[in-house]
């Protein structure tokens, strides 16, 4: 039997999906085609009809339900694109959803492993060990995610460097699936980027030390020129910071992304995940959050200010 695997275009979804091909292979199963899908893209604009023109069994992680699919974990509570799927979904063993879940690549691992009788390797239990700190941002300080030294977060870095497009990166799925992540970060591929992406965070803190702008707890920077997003350089240049709002551009798009202090988040109480979907139709966590496809400067910079005032209550 064969699956194509749709997953989130992230470190979370890779891994996900490495654990799932572990499980196919020891049963006998394998893979068609890997998709990387991201919010606001092709795939995921036009999930309904994309999805049920798949040839092979389905499966997704880390992403927007779909009733189609065989297999489907997920623990984003907004994932459901249409309110007739949210009305008429039901926890089974093969459709599951559980918020609480810091990352889906664990909410994988403990669910087939519940339910389908599958044996998580070492590397596989270190692999969503790291993704609980990675995906659920529970590095122990800014600190730690900047010099990213440990090979879990080297790994993210060239994922975050190769995975525009929706490059699948299926050689380091296998990697995952197959060998452990120290293993993997000395790959050639991975050391480069490594050197790479630590350049890009100097010069990212750099600008983000000269553009950020503060209004009391919340900050917000626009990244919208393409300026390397160092993703807790707010955080680790004002550690006091309870919220921060980045302004991205895709393809021609806007997106922003809003995010609650990792180290204070009991100064954290809304759930940005809920006021996004609310508001702007946006998705996502209680302490991180985005909407996706805005179409002009403009209407970004008015949600912005939106956030600003709602965040700074
Ligand atoms: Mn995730």
């Amino acid at each position: 039997m064969k699956y194509d695997v749709y997953f989130h275009n992230d470190f979370d979804g890779r891994a996900s999906a490495a654990i799932f091909w572990d499980f196919l292979r020891k049963r006998g199963d394998g893979v068609g085609q890997f998709y990387a899908v991201d919010h606001g893209d092709k795939l995921a604009l036009n999930w309904e009809k994309v999805i049920s023109k798949s040839k092979n069994k389905v499966a997704i992680f880390d992403f927007y339900y779909h009733p189609r699919a065989t297999f489907w974990f997920d623990h984003h509570r907004t994932t459901f694109k249409k309110t007739k799927w949210q009305k008429v979904f039901k926890q089974t063993k093969f459709h599951i959803l559980k918020p609480e879940y810091l990352s889906c690549c664990r909410l994988v691992m403990d669910y087939l492993r519940k339910n389908f009788g599958y044996k998580p390797s070492e590397h596989v239990r270190e692999l969503a060990k790291w993704l609980e700190v990675v995906d659920g941002a529970r590095y122990k300080s800014p600190k730690q995610a900047i010099e990213i030294k440990e090979p879990a977060l080297q790994i993210d870095a060239y994922i975050d460097e190769n995975s525009s497009g929706g490059k699948p990166l299926e050689w380091l799925i296998e990697s995952l699936s197959r060998k452990s992540l120290r293993s993997l970060a000395n790959d050639k591929r991975v050391r480069s980027a490594t050197v790479l992406v630590r350049k890009k965070i100097k010069a990212g803190l750099v600008f983000q030390k000269k553009h950020l702008q503060i209004y009391d707890r919340v900050a917000f920077v626009d990244l919208s020129s393409n300026v390397y997003r160092v993703r807790f350089g707010p955080h680790y240049l004002y550690p006091k910071l309870n919220y921060v709002i980045t302004m991205l551009k895709t393809e021609g798009m806007f997106r922003i992304s809003v995010g609650g202090n990792p180290w204070r988040r009991s100064s954290c109480n809304l759930d940005l995940g809920d006021l996004v979907r609310k508001k702007y139709g946006g998705g996502g966590h209680k302490y991180a959050a985005g909407i996706a496809g805005i179409k002009s400067r403009g209407e970004a910079l008015r949600i912005v200010n939106e956030l600003i005032q709602i965040l700074g209550k």
